[in-house]
């Protein structure tokens, strides 16, 4: 059989260039897990366009949320033409018998322990409806070819996952769902012997938290320090309080970690479910990664149900104060699958359930104590604010150890805010009608003259009063 796999962009507007992109893992675990028979090519829409006429006899998808309508309907464009196609990822995982609606097949979970009997399935003409196995072992070593094969790309970053399954169910995150609570491991022999095979020395590791069993951690680092490799991933605050664990990640070539660091609000920090003690320890925390030369990157989000106005310049000045060099500002993203979809679905909160606009930074729901305009206009100021020359140099002196990524990571985060404050107003329109209508008659908001102080917070009395 010909297997055509496919990742769909979230719409032709989020394409971002190859100089970007990593490879994405799941497709090219799936072809490294199809029976050698069969003939598998690899599409990732940002760097390719799909031919849907193109000679195959089986189609799989991957998606999340934001990228679902699209796949759904490149899904039904497949099966128009008389392909079998199959649907997997998250999205699906979470809302299979939606999916199913545009597919012929769903694989919920995991497609370890699933994907050889679908193939086989699908040769033999009889594919079911939904394919599943919980928690499938990692044990087996998955070589995939297919990664040195495909189109290279400018930073040629080789994407792993060691370990999956998150122990913290954070109301708002949906990777439960998908890979359970408790952590699996990919056996530290396999990951090395991918590494290798991959020739790459760029690594991105996948993981939610990298060190979230610290005893895998540190037989990982271990192995990894022979390889002479860099790598990147996430992990959790708990790191800077095992000075020996992150001592054995720099030199096991670690130069940057992503931290789900959430929200500076105390209230917050206190609430959620993760080892924060208080805004004070956090802090310094991030000095202490800080000075043990890992590039520390935190992800925020807006609009928990404390959060009032005041988080905005909170926000900016805990990043300036920090002297952080680059962030993450989403806003809380309702997921399906989530505690907090349940939630503001029952409270009749939700503004939309457009799938594309679930993307962490488009307000879908009516926060607490702001209306979706202002949550959404708020999170645009803070950005704009972050990346203002003035900003980008004050925090310059204290990243000099990598001057040049956070001149060009902060110019690369001006283009995303230039981009959202151009189609703030198209989107306000589309779904916040009723305050951008208030404002407007107040002739304060004129879309096609949008400054960043129109957005910014303090104002916002004003242009209510
Ligand atoms: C890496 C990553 C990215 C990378 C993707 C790079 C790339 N090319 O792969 C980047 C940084 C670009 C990214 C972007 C975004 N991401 Co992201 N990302 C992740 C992360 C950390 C890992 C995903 C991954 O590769 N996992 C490893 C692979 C092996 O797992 P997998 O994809 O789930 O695949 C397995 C199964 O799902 C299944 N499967 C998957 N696809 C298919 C297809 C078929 C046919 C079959 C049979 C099976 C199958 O088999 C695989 C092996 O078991 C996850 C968190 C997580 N733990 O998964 C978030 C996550 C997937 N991302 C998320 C989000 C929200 C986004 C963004 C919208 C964020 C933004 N602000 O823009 C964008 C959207 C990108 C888009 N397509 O438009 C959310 C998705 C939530 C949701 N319900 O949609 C997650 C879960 C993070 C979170 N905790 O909220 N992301």
């Amino acid at each position: 059989m010909k297997i055509l796999l496919v990742s769909p962009c979230r719409d032709m507007a989020a394409k971002r260039s190859r100089f970007l992109m990593i490879p994405q893992l799941a497709l090219h675990l799936l072809a490294g897990l199809t029976p050698p028979e069969h003939e598998v090519r690899i599409v990732e829409e940002e760097i390719e366009d799909i031919n849907f006429d193109e000679e195959c006899d089986l189609v799989g998808i991957s998606c999340m949320t934001a990228n679902a309508p699209r796949a759904y309907r490149f899904a039904q464009e497949f099966k128009r033409r008389g392909k079998k196609v199959v649907l997997g990822g998250i999205h699906p995982t979470i809302l299979p018998d939606e999916a199913l609606q545009h597919a012929d097949s769903v694989v919920i979970g995991e497609a370890e322990g699933v994907w050889e009997q679908l193939v086989e399935d699908a040769k033999n003409g009889r594919l079911q409806k939904k394919y599943h196995k919980s928690c499938p072992s990692l044990d087996r070593y998955v070589q995939i070819r297919s990664r040195r094969e495909s189109k290279k790309r400018v930073f040629d970053i080789i994407p792993v996952m060691t370990t999956r399954g998150c122990p913290f169910r954070c109301d708002f995150c949906c990777v439960y769902n998908i890979f359970g609570s408790v952590i699996r491991h990919i056996p530290v022999k396999n990951v090395i012997r991918d590494i290798v095979d991959s020739e790459g020395k760029n690594i991105l590791f996948l993981d939610d938290n990298i060190v979230g069993d610290p005893v895998y951690a540190r037989e990982l680092f271990t192995e990894l320090k022979p390889l002479g490799i860099k790598w990147a991933g996430q992990a959790s605050m708990s790191l800077a309080r095992d000075p020996g664990l992150m001592k054995l990640a720099v030199e096991s070539g670690c130069r940057a970690l992503f931290f789900g660091l959430e929200s500076v609000s105390k209230t917050q920090l206190l609430k959620m479910r993760k080892s924060a003690k208080s805004v004070e320890k956090t802090e310094e925390e991030i000095k202490r990664i800080r000075d043990s030369g890992i590039y520390f990157h935190p992800s925020l989000i807006f609009g928990f149900d404390d959060d009032t106005k005041d988080i905005f310049p909170e926000t900016l000045e805990f990043l300036e104060r920090n002297r952080v060099s680059s962030a993450s500002l989403n806003v809380l993203t309702p997921y399906p699958g989530t505690k907090v979809y349940r939630q503001f679905l029952s409270e009749g909160r939700l503004i939309t359930l457009d799938w594309k606009y679930y993307n962490h930074s488009t307000v879908v729901f009516k926060p607490r104590h702001m209306d979706p305009f202002e949550l959404q206009a708020g999170r645009i100021w803070t950005l704009g604010e972050f990346v203002k020359i003035s900003s980008i140099l004050k925090r310059l002196p204290f990243n000099m150890d990598y001057p040049l990524y956070h001149l060009v990571v902060n110019i690369g985060t001006w283009w995303v805010y230039r981009d959202d404050l151009r189609t703030f107003p198209r989107l306000a329109h589309q779904l916040f009608p009723v305050p951008q209508k208030d404002l407007r008659e107040k002739g304060r908001i004129k879309p096609w003259t949008l400054k960043i102080s129109d957005l910014n917070p303090h104002n916002w009395v004003k242009v209510q009063g």
